[in-house]
Formats: C-alpha cells, sequence, structure tokens
C-alpha cells in the first residue's frame, strides 16, 4: 500500500492540529498550504522536530504554492476567517466565500481526484461553493460539523449523567447553525434510551426534560461558548479532531457512519442541498446516506435546520458570491 498524500489548505490554528494529528497517526504524508509566507513552513517544521519524541516517521512540507498539492488523495480545508465574539458563522459568509472560490479552483487544478473535507464557515455555503467551483462528484465532497456537534452533545450528556463519555452515543443532525438538530430520541448510554436515565435520575418527567432542553440548547451555542472564552478566535483542538476522525474512516475504507455533511438527492425530502446527515464513509468517501424516522417535532426541527441552510445559499448566489 502507498503512503497517502493528505493537503491541508489553511494553515492556522486548525491546520497546526491537523497537521500534528495526522503525523502523530501517521495517516500520511502532508503538505500545509497557506497564503502567509512561512507561516505553514514553520508550523510544519516545528511539528516535524517532534518526530523523534513523538515516534513518527512521516513527511511534513509546509508551502504557498499550490503546485505542492498535486495528487493529493484528500484535502481538508479550513481557509478562511474565523468568528471573533459576537459574530455568527453567517457574518463569514462574504470573506470566505471569496477565499474558497480560490482555493476550489486550487485543488480542481493539482488535486482533481481527490476526496474533500470542508472545515471553513459557514459550512454548508462554502461546501456547496466548493462542489460548485470544482466540479467534483459529490461523493468527494463533503463538510464537517456533525461529528464535532455530536461530540459536543456526547460530553454535555456523560458529564450530565456521571457516565464514560465512551458510552455515549448520540448525534446532532442538520445544518452547522443554531438550527441544528441533536436527536434527543436516538441519544443512548450503550444503547440505554439517555432519556430514561435521566428520569430516572430526577424521578420527574418535566425536570428531565428541562435538563435535555438545556444540554440542547448548549449544544446548538457550543462554538459560540467556546469564541467568547478565547476571544480571538473560535474553537480549533474539537474541530480538527473531528474532521480527523473523518478522514481516518475515508483513508482507511473504515464504513464509518458518522453525521457528515453530505450532497441531499432526494434523501430526507431534501434536493440539491449539503445538509448534516448520517453518512457512512469510505475509501470513496461519501457511500451511502443513512435515511431514519424523524417524528413531528425531529422533523419539523430538520426542516428549520433545512430551511436556513437554503437561504444562506440563496444569499450567496444573490450576492453573486
Ligand atoms: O466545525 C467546524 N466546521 C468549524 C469551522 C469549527 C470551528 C471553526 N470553523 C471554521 O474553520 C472557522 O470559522 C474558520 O472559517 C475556519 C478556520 O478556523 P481557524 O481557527 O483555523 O482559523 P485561522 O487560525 O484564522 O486559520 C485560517 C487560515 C489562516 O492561516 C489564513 O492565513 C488562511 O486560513 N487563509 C488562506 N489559506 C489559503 N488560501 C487562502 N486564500 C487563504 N486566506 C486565508
Amino acid at each position: 500500500m502507498s503512503r497517502k498524500k493528505i493537503a491541508l489548505i489553511g494553515g492556522g490554528q486548525i491546520g497546526g492540529v491537523l497537521t500534528q494529528l495526522i503525523a502523530l497517526k501517521e495517516l500520511g504524508d502532508v503538505v500545509l498550504f497557506d497564503i502567509v509566507e512561512d507561516l505553514p513552513q514553520g508550523k510544519t517544521l516545528d511539528i516535524a522536530e517532534a518526530s523523534r519524541v513523538d515516534g513518527f516517521d512521516v513527511s511534513l512540507k509546509g508551502t504557498n504554492e499550490y503546485k505542492d498539492i498535486k495528487d493529493s488523495d484528500l484535502v481538508i480545508i479550513t481557509a478562511g476567517l474565523p468568528r471573533k465574539p459576537g459574530m455568527s458563522r453567517d457574518d463569514l459568509l462574504t470573506t470566505n466565500a471569496k477565499i474558497m472560490r480560490s482555493v476550489a479552483e486550487g485543488v480542481k487544478e493539482f488535486a482533481p481526484d481527490s476526496i474533500v473535507i470542508i472545515i471553513s464557515n459557514p459550512l454548508d455555503a462554502m461546501v456547496t461553493l466548493f462542489k460548485k467551483v470544482s466540479g467534483f462528484p459529490v461523493n468527494r465532497v463533503m463538510g464537517q460539523a456533525g461529528v464535532l456537534d455530536s461530540s459536543r452533545f456526547s460530553s454535555f450528556i456523560a458529564w450530565e449523567l456521571g457516565v464514560s463519555v465512551k458510552d455515549v452515543n448520540a448525534m446532532v443532525l442538520g445544518g452547522h447553525g443554531d438550527t441544528m438538530v441533536p436527536l434527543i430520541r436516538y441519544a443512548n448510554v450503550n444503547g440505554v434510551p439517555v432519556m430514561e436515565m435521566l428520569e430516572r435520575k430526577y424521578k420527574d418527567a418535566a425536570k428531565a426534560k428541562e435538563v435535555m432542553d438545556a444540554m440542547v440548547q448548549r449544544t446548538k451555542m457550543a462554538g459560540g461558548e467556546v469564541v467568547k472564552l478565547l476571544k480571538t478566535g473560535s474553537a480549533f483542538y474539537s474541530p480538527a479532531s473531528s474532521a480527523i476522525t473523518m478522514a481516518e474512516a475515508i483513508l482507511k475504507d473504515e464504513k464509518r457512519l458518522l453525521p457528515v455533511c453530505s450532497y441531499l438527492d432526494g434523501e430526507f425530502g431534501v434536493d440539491g442541498y449539503y445538509v448534516g446527515v448520517p453518512t457512512v464513509l469510505g475509501e470513496k468517501g461519501v457511500e451511502q446516506i443513512i435515511e431514519l424516522t424523524l417524528d413531528n417535532d425531529e422533523q419539523a426541527m430538520f426542516d428549520n435546520s433545512v430551511n436556513a441552510v437554503t437561504k444562506l445559499v440563496a444569499d450567496m448566489e444573490r450576492l453573486g458570491l
């Protein structure tokens, strides 16, 4: 098996952690691209110099030239501005759309057969734009949001119930914004429904619902909570880890079922938009979209989230981005 080549477009906070995680897991050789001179060279050199102590052996290269990403198997894109306190993800639309357009052109030219994971915000719009500009097939273009949103939701559930987070399974679907849809009914601890555990803990169904609603609300606002604390940017460790979970599923053909921002072609009643849904990831990228039954409340929340995505995409088109 030949060594995989992974291009990271954007050498900022998330790009740096991605590089380090890929090296530690020896997932492949890395090319870290940024438009800022010397920044990706400095980060890759710093991480590479830890190879002896960490015991990894991969090639890490920083660059300001697209030609260096030539023939990459996988591309992960974080290029774009992050939020500052008080900003919504959608406030980044105009600036990041211009950046995404140039990135899509670079990737199309030099890594035309790659599978692409987009992280830049506003996520659902940036994935749509990348697909449009690159013309890549939809199985090779996806976004990372749901793995992180679900990990956040799972963490809150574990902390609340006093159980290991390793046993919590909870998924968040929909767009990567305040309308995202944490699936309460499907959330479980090794198969035991979370709501049942909350009801037993509080011996009061109303109180259990109140606690769950607070966790759902915190999940929706979790990105903003970190932005408010960091003040100078947004979360970067957990988004990087989440993208690596997806990258690993693809590079190792794991067929993992993960919430991924995938292109819907009629699934979930959505035609022609990128939305977060359960997706099987393997060597071909998006290999299956898994439809599941939503009750009336969940469907209403999902529809609301899809509306937010379609509005964002319409804004992007109206602005000519
Ligand atoms: O879960 C998720 N999807 C997210 C997304 C969770 C958290 C943050 N998320 C978004 O990721 C965030 O709102 C941003 O849009 C991206 C990247 O976040 P990061 O924290 O890494 O931002 P940085 O540190 O500002 O890094 C961005 C880098 C920076 O080094 C710029 O010089 C570079 O992008 N940049 C470019 N690279 C390549 N090409 C172009 N044109 C370019 N313009 C800027």
